[in-house]
C-alpha cells in the first residue's frame, strides 16, 4: 500500500540518521536526510507551524535545525503503536536494563491449521498498521495511558513460523513464548516474568501462549470471546459409535468411501499427519496426533491440563457439530457459555459480573477471536458469524474486567485479504490489543500469588 510504503521510506531515513530535514515543495512535503547542522529549506511557514504544534515537536523550526519526527504516529518501523522493538528470541545474559521489558507484544504468523478462509499469517502486521492509524494518548473512559504508565511495553516482532508443517511452527512459537518470558521484567517489583499480548495468527496459537503461561504461571481460567466454543473434540466420532449416525453409515457405503474419512469431523483425517484416532495410544503425546487446529485448541489445552475448571466462552452463537456432545465436551473442558444474545438481555454490566464470577480472584488469560465481533465490525476473519457484537460493545465489557489478575491475552483471527479499504477489522482488532494491554499495565502480575497458588510442572 502507497501509506505502508511510503512509512517504510521514512523509516529508513530515520534509521540513517536520527533526524530528517523537511523541506517543501509545491507538490507538497519533500523528506530527505541530511547531516546535522545543515540548513532546510522551508517555504511555508504556516504548514510548519502547524505540524510542530500539531505533533508536538520539541525541536526548533526546520530552518534553525534538525526535525523532530519520531512522535509522527505513522512514521518509523511498524511495532505496535510505535512501542520499542526488542530482540526477546535472544537470551538475554546482559544486566543492562534497557534490554528489559514488562509486557511483550509477540507475532504469531500461522493460518495453515484453520477450517475456513486462510490469510491470518498476515494478522500481526496488520494489527501493527492499524494501530498507527490513531494516536494513541489518556483513554477518553478510563483515564488511563497504559503505554506511559510503569510498564514498558516492547514488539517483539513474530515468531519465524514455517508454513509447511504445522507441528515444526508450533514448536517454533513455543519456543519464541519461553524466550520471550525467560528474563527478568523491567520492574522485577511487578512481575517475575515479562507478560505477554499475541497477535494472531489462527486460533491454534493460543495453544502455545497457554503452555507459556502455564510455565510460568500455572493454571489459568480462559476468558475466551470468541463466536466458536474452541474445544471441539477431535476423536468425537472415533471413539465413540454413538456419534455415528444411521444417515453417515449410508452415505459412506453409497459413496465408497472409507469410514475413517468421515469420522473424523474436526481433525481431517486424511493422514497420520493431520489425524490420528486417539484411541491409538502410542499417537496420544503428540498434539498434531489428536487433530489440532483452530477448532479444538481447547479442548487439547484442556488434555494438556493448562487450563482450570472456571474458564468461560462470550460471545458464542455458531451452529455445533453435535448437538449436545460438543457441549458436554465444552463443560467437561472447564467452560461455561456467555452467548452473543445474552448480551441484549442482560447488557454490558450482566456480562462482566457473570465473567467475574466464573474467574474469580484466578489468574486470567484473555483470549479475542475477532468473530466475536459481528462481521459489519471485523469482516477480515477466516470463519465469519453474524449476529455478533459491535466493536463498542466489546470494548466495554474489557473495561469492565478491569482489576482482574491477567497473566496473558492474545487476539487473534484476524485475516487481512478479506479487510476493508478502510481497515475497520485491523482498527478495531489493534484496539482491543491495546484495552488487554491497559488490563494488564492497571493489575500487575503478583509473584507472591503466584509462589502460593501456582503449580508448575515438574
Ligand atoms: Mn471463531
Amino acid at each position: 500500500m502507497y501509506s505502508e510504503g511510503l512509512s517504510k521510506m521514512r523509516s529508513t531515513a530515520v534509521v540513517a540518521s536520527g533526524t530528517v530535514h523537511a523541506t517543501t515543495a509545491r507538490s507538497g512535503l519533500v523528506f530527505g536526510v541530511s547531516s546535522p547542522g545543515e540548513a532546510a529549506v522551508v517555504n511555508s511557514r504556516g504548514q510548519d507551524e502547524y505540524r510542530r504544534e500539531r505533533l508536538g515537536f520539541r525541536q526548533c523550526p526546520a530552518d534553525e535545525g534538525p526535525i523532530e519526527i519520531s512522535e509522527i504516529t505513522y512514521s518509523g518501523l511498524n511495532t505496535f503503536a510505535g512501542v520499542a522493538h526488542a530482540q526477546c528470541f535472544q537470551k538475554d545474559n546482559d544486566s543492562h536494563s534497557t534490554k528489559r521489558y514488562d509486557i511483550a507484544v509477540l507475532g504469531a504468523p500461522l493460518d495453515t491449521t484453520v477450517t475456513g478462509r486462510p490469510g491470518a499469517r498476515y494478522g500481526p502486521s496488520a494489527i501493527r498498521a492499524g494501530s498507527l492509524r490513531k494516536a494513541w494518548g489518556f483513554d477518553t473512559y478510563t483515564g488511563r495511558d497504559p503505554l506511559k504508565g510503569w510498564a514498558r511495553v516492547v514488539d517483539c516482532g513474530d515468531a519465524p513460523m514455517t508454513w509447511l508443517d504445522n507441528r515444526a511452527a508450533i514448536k517454533t512459537l513455543d519456543q519464541a513464548h519461553r524466550l520471550t518470558a525467560a528474563r527478568p521484567p523491567a520492574d522485577d517489583s511487578k512481575s517475575h516474568v515479562p507478560r505477554i499480548v499475541t497477535l494472531g495468527g489462527d486460533h491454534t496459537t493460543t495453544l502455545s501462549a497457554l503452555r507459556g503461561t502455564y510455565d510460568n504461571w500455572g493454571h489459568v481460567s480462559v476468558v475466551h470471546f470468541d463466536s466458536h466454543i474452541g474445544e471441539l473434540d477431535p476423536d468425537a466420532a472415533c471413539c465413540s459409535n454413538t456419534a455415528f449416525s444411521a444417515y453417515a453409515k449410508n452415505f459412506l457405503k453409497i459413496r465408497g468411501i472409507p469410514k475413517f474419512l468421515l469420522t473424523r469431523r474436526v481433525g481431517g483425517g486424511v493422514s497420520d499427519y493431520a489425524y490420528a484416532p486417539m484411541c491409538r495410544e502410542e499417537f496420544q503425546a503428540d498434539a498434531f496426533h489428536r487433530g489440532l487446529n483452530h477448532g479444538t485448541f481447547l479442548h487439547v489445552a484442556h488434555e494438556e491440563g493448562l487450563i482450570r475448571n472456571s474458564s468461560i466462552h462470550v460471545g458464542i452463537r455458531a451452529s455445533l457439530n453435535r448437538r449436545e456432545g460438543d457441549m458436554k465436551n465444552d463443560r467437561r473442558c472447564g467452560f461455561a457459555t456467555i452467548t452473543a444474545r445474552d448480551l441484549d438481555t442482560c447488557g454490558v454490566q450482566g456480562v462482566v459480573d457473570q465473567i467475574r464470577n466464573r474467574v474469580k480472584d484466578t489468574q486470567v488469560y484473555i483470549t479475542v477471536d475477532i468473530d466475536v465481533l459481528d462481521p459489519a465490525f471485523a469482516p477480515a476473519t477466516g470463519t465469519p458469524e453474524v449476529g455478533g457484537w459491535s466493536t463498542r460493545e466489546l470494548l466495554a465489557i474489557l473495561e469492565g474486567l478491569g482489576g482482574l489478575k491477567i497473566v496473558g491475552a492474545d487476539v487473534v483471527e484476524v485475516s487481512p485479504p478479506f479487510d476493508n479499504h478502510g481497515e475497520t477489522t485491523a482498527l478495531a482488532a489493534a484496539e482491543i490489543v491495546h484495552s488487554l494491554i491497559d488490563l494488564m499495565v492497571l493489575t500487575p502480575a503478583s509473584l507472591a500469588e503466584y509462589l502460593s497458588t501456582a503449580r508448575r510442572p515438574s
